[in-house]
């Protein structure tokens, strides 16, 4: 039996370790630990409600937006708030621009080198790498000098012993298996989607004044000056620039993104077999496409898929959220092992691990700063996996046609997708799904204000005076990486209990009272490793979830260094 541990994982944001045991070349059990504390519960007692969402943003810049929009449902819920047609649908385009911004970043920046060998781009013949460009995307850049350009960039990097971006990757590894002009091929669009994004994401600064975390956002709707023909509102030329930088998000999503992930998917098919999971999958459903925001409204359903069981779609009620710090670095008032629902939620750090640097955690009882999330007392898997399985077996217009295009072209059934590579393509389809939907909005939206509405936000409750002397409410979101949710409890016009239950959290969670492992855990068991030293394996199933710590624990610990650590102990 060997135990590894992967301390820090890197190409995700946050700090998390991984520990597996292997036992004959196989993963049988793992631990996955948020090595970092931040509290963001804490910070918002005793505060203004509808100042929540501008502290709540800032647990993340990966996924910038997703907590203020979460954190404004929470309060408007609470208050019993409508949000205008325009806010409705303003927040859909920063919502949905950022699903297609942050899916790209995560298959090329995030993802890619663990199934691409970068060092092997060098041995590429451009002229066959032109070709094999060619024969799966009418791209314009794909010509020979093109490729030979971006080779002799890679080999600049390579020879001056800075990788730079590409340092620290297990370059020769025998897992890797596509050939060298495959790798140059997604080498050169990692490279060009570098680019791509940071045009991509102008439309958040158009919406909400910038990128990271929007500024925009108002407990009511949106605080978005808007009139078409004013020079100094958000106006008809805004509106046309965004239709632009959709166009041209859409365009590298259809003739970059997705061909890569076909082309790539097809060398690794075996994926399609490992890092199945739980199997329990969780969407809280997201775009209301009117304004009563009622789930039925939601362009992605919201619902559950439990036991990888496609004929039925089964209910999801807030009210069936609980987290249980049975195995985190918490202390419940009553006992460690209840489950709580996030209104009852309790947020009190016990540290009781090893003293750093350890050897290992695992053996230790409690073992994560995350908190373990459960439904109906379930451990869920949620992200764009689960998403795109909800709306497949409920039979989603859009989402359907498109799981079953990428099925097809790599010749493999529905039960694929409970997987690995299930993982990496729901996420491509999702991303066609939204980037095609989003010009729908902007059209509804340009369509909206030339009726003359410019109401934008709903300001009636704007003085505390107005509210009750008590109010709960939730906000429920799904965020790029899954089910995101805010329950707030509002008490004498402040903050009295705040919870958030993040994707990270469902899924890196740490085992529950009765000892089942959370998704990441779970999916990791039965891996095979073909070199303990160099576990990429446990790599490609952690990042096919695409994981993000500052969210999923919501204290930095100044002595932990920046080092990677790969131990065979
Ligand atoms: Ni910081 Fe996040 C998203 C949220 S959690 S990335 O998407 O909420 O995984
Ligand atoms: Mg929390």
């Amino acid at each position: 039996m060997t135990r590894i541990a992967v301390d820090p994982v890197t190409r995700i944001e946050g700090h998390l370790r991984i520990e597996v045991e292997v036992e004959n070349g196989v993963v049988r059990d793992a631990w996955s630990t948020g090595t970092m504390f931040r509290g963001m519960e804490l910070i918002l007692k005793g505060r203004d409600p509808r100042d929540a969402w501008l502290f709540a943003q800032r647990a993340c810049g990966v996924c910038t937006t997703v907590h203020a929009l979460a954190s404004v449902r929470s309060v408007e819920n609470a208050l019993g708030l409508q949000i205008p047609t325009n806010a409705r649908l303003v927040r859909n385009l920063i919502a949905g621009t950022q699903y297609v911004q942050d899916h790209v970043i995560h298959f090329y920046h995030l993802h890619a080198l663990d199934w691409v060998d970068v060092v092997s781009a060098l041995k590429a013949d451009p002229a066959a790498t032109a070709k094999l460009a060619q024969s799966i995307s009418d791209w314009p850049n794909s010509g020979t000098d093109y490729f030979k350009g971006v080779q002799q960039k890679l080999s600049t990097f390579v020879q001056s012993g800075q990788l730079g971006p590409f340092a620290n990757g297990y370059w020769g590894h025998p897992a890797y298996r596509l050939p060298p002009e495959a790798n140059l091929m997604a080498v050169a669009h990692y490279l060009e989607a570098l680019d791509w994004q940071r045009q991509v994401i102008r439309i958040h600064a158009l919406l909400g004044g910038k990128n990271p975390h929007p500024q925009t956002y108002v407990v009511g709707g949106m605080a978005l000056a808007i009139d078409p023909n004013s020079p100094t509102a958000f106006n008809a030329r805004h509106i046309s620039e965004i239709a632009g930088l959709l166009a041209q998000a859409q365009d590298f999503v259809d003739r970059v993104y997705v061909p890569d992930v076909l082309a790539v998917a097809g060398f690794y098919k075996d994926w399609a077999g490992l890092g199945q999971g739980i199997g329990n999958y969780l969407s809280y459903g997201e775009f209301p496409e009117a304004d009563s925001g009622d789930a039925a409204t939601l362009y992605l359903p919201r619902g559950r898929v439990m036991g990888r069981d496609l004929s039925r779609v089964m209910p999801v009620d807030q009210a069936s959220v609980g987290e249980t710090v049975a195995h985190s670095w918490y202390e419940y008032s009553g006992g460690d092992g209840q489950l709580r629902h996030p209104w009852d939620g309790e947020t009190n750090p016990r540290y009781s691990g090893p003293t750093p640097p350890f050897q290992t955690v695992s053996d230790h009882d409690k073992y994560s700063w995350l908190k373990a999330p459960r439904f109906d007392g379930q451990p869920m898997e949620v992200g764009p996996l689960a998403r795109m399985l909800v709306a497949y077996a409920s039979g989603h217009g859009d989402v359907k046609p498109a799981v079953d295009g990428v099925l097809s072209a790599l010749g493999v059934p529905a039960t694929a997708l409970f997987s690995t590579l299930g993982r990496v393509a729901a996420r491509a389809v999702e991303t066609k799904v939204i980037a095609a939907q989003l010009p729908g909005w902007l059209s509804e939206l340009e369509a909206n204000l030339k009726t003359g509405d410019l109401a934008i936000a709903d300001v009636s409750k704007w003085e505390p005076s107005t509210w009750p002397a008590q109010a709960k409410g939730f906000g429920m979101e799904e965020a790029p990486r899954g089910s995101l949710g805010h329950w707030v409890i509002i008490e004498n016009e402040q903050i009295s209990n705040y919870q958030l239950v993040v994707p990270s959290t469902w899924n890196g969670s740490p085992r529950d009272a009765q000892g089942r492992r959370g998704a990441w855990e779970e999916a990791l068991v039965g891996t095979p490793i073909a070199d303990p030293a160099r576990p990429v394996e446990v790599l490609r199933t952690i990042h096919s979830f695409d994981p993000c710590m500052a969210c999923a624990v919501h204290v930095y610990d100044p002595d932990a260094g920046s080092s990677v650590e790969i131990r065979v102990v």
